[in-house]
């Protein structure tokens, strides 16, 4: 290893070292193993919206410390899933304020009786703001709304007979000018206009504000010593692969380590001792995106044995993808080749459920993927679950991994209060997401006020801190602002630049498309000397709305915008722009407005997924550059790799 190389991990060690302190351990998915159990408590708990004047009835009354069903009428709330859209209630939809979840859970015996048995419990999303209880007892409380977080119940659930535990979150969706995203509550305090002590929540983004609890809440089970945290940094050195791990472990100082890496066959092809090593891969299989390469997406499984004294082991499996992320002055290179960015903007909503989770949309939506030929998203404007991100390894699709930094304008969301939020944000966020090989780029932030002055500063310090986090992967956030008014951007190692020609100005000149995204790129290029990804470019289409020439809204208008968007990027692409993400994927609810026709209509699929006629372009269009990468030719039909059976 050279030196510089060295030096980088010695840094790192320290670096994760010190950021596990800052964030209380470490948060590895749950997953069952010899030594682990887990439980997930999905399904129907009982839910109560505090609906009095100042929303903290449910604090003065303590209803957590009895059933909730005593302290007045709940409703039956599946879990996950968004609260709002589940009644007919117009005041729960767009209720604002403290809502309250409770369910009991039947734990085994041993999991109460065994004092050597960890029981811990995982909230993997609430939105936003959430305290936890269980049998009455506070047990924590989290700021976020998109990042898990776990409290060690063992001591409570073990103190006594009951071999069940009744667990109470209260949840509060308000945003402020210092969340993220940020927002305002107006109060409305004109009385011959509206009611006394009326007020909304102000947001500066394009979404509904869908709020509960958006995933799966889990019990899992440890040993009491146990590997709290693995991190795993991969490199290629010719055809040899290097795996760098790093493992740390609680509950003792006094342990043992085994670590193998299996291959895909279950063989072993490399083996450690100790709580940091380099494992070395001789003619590793390299994990590729889709349809770059003939074999995409290899994982290896990285199989950690811990042993403490008493005999007590533990057991956790890490897939593991060795790749490399690079970026050029002009390009963005995987695994030192050049990868150019086909993908799409998403958005975790759905009909009902609202952004819960859900399996059958999440592979609906891998294969109209793969259907379109897209090889990455962004996970706008937020973290998106972790089953998406590893179905993500597991099929070779890239990720830009966003930061709820969404809708940062107002001048009090560039202050201390904001950024050191904002920072603890990304800490989770890597911790969460650093293992995932399909993370390629962490993005802080979509369309801030970039040009204010503070914003220097604020950039600067959030992306130099996430680079501090991550050695190995580019930063950047997404912008509207000018190329020349941009104070962000001499931070980022990408330029990531929205756009929405002939749709927010221009309405219905077409023909100024081209002009004006060449200038776009050519002056942010000249002026950066970077890599430039058109992260957000659309039109709405109202399905079913047809003309010609197209009107705006019809499906000819968005099909034509996106044509003339490609004229460009098909010449810039040769030089320095490394990918398009249309923006959207699919139609998403928003709050009301008369900009919005039952929510943003950019999609290039319904929010029921069905595609417009832009999807059919952009299929097109998607698969003729994948076979150009892949030496195919522009003549090879889609059909040729789409009708092969796609084997995960
Ligand atoms: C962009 C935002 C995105 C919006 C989109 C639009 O980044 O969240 O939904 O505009 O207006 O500015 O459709």
């Amino acid at each position: 290893m050279s030196p510089k190389w060295s030096a980088c991990w010695v840094a790192l060690g320290q670096l994760l070292c010190s950021c596990a302190l800052a964030l209380k351990g470490g948060m590895l998915f749950p997953k069952e193993s010899p030594s682990r159990e887990v439980k997930a408590l999905d399904g129907l708990w009982h839910f109560r919206a505090d609906l009095s004047n100042n929303r903290l009835q449910g604090f003065e009354e303590q209803w957590y410390r009895q059933p909730l069903r005593e302290s007045g009428p709940t409703l039956d709330m599946p879990v996950p899933s968004s609260f709002n859209d589940i009644t007919q209630e117009a005041a729960l939809q767009n209720f604002i304020g403290w809502v309250w979840y409770e369910r009991e859970a039947v734990l085994p015996r041993s999991w109460t009786q065994d004092s050597g048995t960890r029981v811990v419990l995982r909230i993997n999303s609430a939105h936003y703001y959430a305290v936890v209880w269980v049998n009455g007892i506070h047990v924590v409380e989290h700021e976020g709304g998109h990042l898990p977080f776990e409290a060690d119940i063992s001591k409570l659930v073990q103190s006594g007979p009951l071999t069940t535990c009744r667990i109470t979150i209260a949840i509060n969706n308000t945003l402020t000018p210092h969340t993220l995203p940020p927002g305002t509550i107006v109060y409305k305090t004109d009385t011959s206009m509206y009611p006394k002590g009326y007020f909304i929540q102000d947001t500066n983004f394009d979404f509904f504000n869908y709020a509960g609890l958006h995933r799966s809440v889990v019990l899992y089970t440890t040993p009491a010593t146990y590997i709290d945290d693995i991190t795993v940094i991969t490199k290629v050195d010719q055809d040899v692969g290097l795996v760098n791990y790093w493992i740390s472990v609680q509950g003792s100082e006094y342990f043992q380590l085994e670590v193998h890496l299996l291959d895909e066959n279950g063989k072993v092809v490399a083996h450690g001792t100790g709580d940091q090593g380099e494992l070395r891969v001789p003619s590793a299989n390299l994990w590729w995106p889709y349809l770059m390469h003939e074999r995409p997406a290899y994982l290896y499984s990285l199989k950690v044995k811990m042993t403490a004294a008493e005999s007590v082991s533990d057991f956790y499996t890490l897939p593991v993808g060795i790749r490399t992320v690079a970026v050029t002055k002009s390009k963005f290179l995987i695994n030192g080749k050049p990868f150019y960015f086909h993908g799409v903007n998403k958005h975790e909503d759905s009909d009902i459920r609202g952004k819960g989770f859900d399996w059958p949309l999440l592979i609906k939506d891998f294969n109209l993927l793969r259907w379109l030929g897209a090889n990455s998203f962004r996970t706008s404007h937020y973290p998106y679950s972790e089953e998406v991100l590893q179905l993500c390894d597991r099929y070779g699709i890239v990720v830009i991994d966003e930061c709820p930094g969404v809708g940062i304008v107002l001048p009090q969301s560039f202050g201390n209060e904001s950024l050191r939020h904002h920072l603890e944000v990304m800490e989770e966020l890597v911790r969460r997401d650093k293992n995932h090989p399909a993370v390629v780029m962490w993005s802080v932030a979509n369309e801030p006020s970039s040009a204010q002055k503070p914003a220097a500063y604020y950039f600067k310090t959030l992306i130099t801190h996430t680079k501090a986090l991550d050695l190995t992967r580019p930063v950047t956030f997404v912008s509207n602002a000018k190329y020349d008014t941009d104070l962000g951007a001499p931070y980022v190692d990408v330029i990531c630049v929205n756009s929405y020609f002939s749709w927010y100005h221009d309405y219905g000149h077409l023909e100024v498309i081209q002009i004006q995204l060449n200038s776009q790129f050519e002056n942010w290029y000249k002026t950066h000397q970077k890599p430039i990804i058109q992260s957000e470019y659309g039109a709405d289409a109202v399905p079913g709305i047809h003309g010609d020439p197209p009107p705006m809204f019809s499906e000819e208008y968005q099909k034509a915008l996106l044509e003339n968007y490609h004229l460009v990027l098909d010449q810039k692409r040769k030089e320095y722009v490394v990918g398009e993400l249309i923006w959207n994927f699919a139609d998403f609810m928003t709050s009301q407005s008369p900009l919005r026709v039952m929510g943003n209509k950019k999609g290039i699929f319904t929010r029921q997924r069905q595609p417009k006629s832009s999807a059919f372009v952009l299929r097109e269009r998607y698969w003729r550059i994948a076979n150009e990468t892949r030496g195919l030719g522009s003549a090879a039909r889609p059909q040729c790799f789409g009708s092969r059976p796609f084997t995960f």
